[in-house]
């Protein structure tokens, strides 16, 4: 498993080095892209668990190094720094979807808060000089008490994610003032794109529209339509995380469009680029609603715009656009697939697909 190449060449040693934690997950596949083309060398620690879900950077995978690691074990970072010699670590690995951290507020507390501490003793022990990125959330501000918010507003999280989030950037900002690592914490609002997971529910909409559009499902069952979030490309939004460590001195930024829009209107917006009316397909499903609820998420990022140059490039409807696009498409390549096996097209085996992905949040 460990795979990393021995290039002996001088040019190649000068490279910049990174080590990223949730490597394959959405932002670790984008991060990698930009990275690569910056002429990093790329180290990618990778759950062992993880070898079969790696689809989203299976395109990269003969131009980085991966090392198993996880988290959640100090000893297996430590190597993984050791190995990578890395300039920069960016640790986005975490248990991410905010329902599972009612079910597994434990694991969720283990991974998204200790893990950090982890990463970032790891970083103290081998070489304090490394530059840190934290992958903090807009979550921390969960029942938020200013609207829109930013790097001043205060913390109140609503869900065990959250405030294992919180206890994240905090142990990263008391590792900067008490080791002097230039450690930054991007508090990032929602980030999405054409691999998102499924369950989120920009992807559960636009992968339902796509398969409802097609004839593969026959309804979508989603819980709160009025819950309001600010929604991003995640390509945008790694490139703040790569500008924050390039910055002259370590800090706290939000990330952030500022422009905000509720579940139904994403869900208006990608059936109606299918050319379908979403009121004949969209079922309230109670149980999908959480034991508390973030009603409204804005963030205001003028200070990454000023100090790191930074603004969003992708905006809402050409979001929502792209998602559905490749939903159509990977919806019609998974069905002739499907077609070739099943021998017909079989609605009632993708609706039983559709209810796993619903199993996880109830
Ligand atoms: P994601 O797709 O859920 O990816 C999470 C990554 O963490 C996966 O690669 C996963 O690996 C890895 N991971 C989980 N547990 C681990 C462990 N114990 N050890 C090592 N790796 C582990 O999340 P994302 O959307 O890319 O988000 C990246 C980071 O930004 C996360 O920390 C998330 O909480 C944070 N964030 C995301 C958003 C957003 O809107 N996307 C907004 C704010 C903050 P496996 O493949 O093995 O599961
Ligand atoms: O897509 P979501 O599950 O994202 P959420 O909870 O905002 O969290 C995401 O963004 C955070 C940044 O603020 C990240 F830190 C976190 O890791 C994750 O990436 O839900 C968005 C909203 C919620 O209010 C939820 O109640 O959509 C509402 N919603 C309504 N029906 C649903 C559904 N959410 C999901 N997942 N599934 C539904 O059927």
């Amino acid at each position: 498993m460990l795979d990393y190449p021995e290039e002996q060449d001088e040019v190649v040693r000068k490279r910049p080095k990174a080590l990223i934690t949730g490597i394959t997950g959405q932002d670790g596949s984008y991060l990698a892209e930009l990275l690569l083309k910056k002429g990093y060398q790329i180290y990618g620690i990778v759950r062992p668990s993880s070898v079969s879900r790696v689809e989203r950077i299976e395109h990269l995978l003969g131009r980085l190094s991966i090392v198993p690691g996880d988290v959640t074990d100090l000893p297996s970072v430590i190597r993984a720094v050791e190995v990578a010699q890395p300039d920069e670590v960016y640790n986005l690995a975490a248990q991410s979807f905010v329902p599972t951290s009612w079910q597994e507020p434990f694991a969720t507390a283990h991974v998204t808060a200790l893990g950090v501490t982890n990463c970032l003793e790891a970083v103290r022990v081998v070489n304090p000089a490394i530059r840190f990125y934290q992958a903090s959330s807009s979550e921390m501000f969960g029942n938020a008490q200013e609207s829109p918010q930013n790097e001043q507003t205060p913390f109140h999280p609503r869900s065990p994610y959250g405030v294992s989030k919180v206890y994240g950037h905090l142990i990263t900002v008391n590792y900067r003032e008490s080791y002097g690592i230039f450690a930054c914490s991007g508090i990032l609002f929602n980030h999405e794109s054409p691999r998102r997971g499924e369950d989120f529910v920009t992807r559960k909409i636009t992968r339902a529209a796509a398969r409802i559009a097609l004839g593969l499902q026959a309804k979508l069952q989603l819980g709160n339509l009025e819950a309001k979030r600010d929604w991003g490309f995640a390509g945008d939004y790694v490139e703040a995380m790569w500008r924050m460590l390039q910055a002259e001195s370590p800090g706290e930024y939000v990330i952030a469009t500022g422009v905000v829009h509720s579940v139904r209107e994403f869900v208006e917006k990608a059936f109606e680029h299918v050319d379908l009316d979403w009121r004949e397909f969209v079922e309230v499903d109670p149980r999908l609603t959480r034991p508390a609820e973030v009603h409204c998420l804005v963030g205001d990022a003028t200070k990454a715009r000023r100090e790191l140059r930074w603004a969003p490039r992708v905006a809402f409807e050409a979001l929502v656009d792209m998602m559905v696009d490749q939903d159509v498409e990977k919806a019609e390549k998974h069905e002739n697939l499907g077609r070739r096996y099943r021998g017909s097209n079989s609605l009632k085996e993708t609706e039983e697909e559709s209810q796993v992905v619903d199993a996880r949040q109830r």
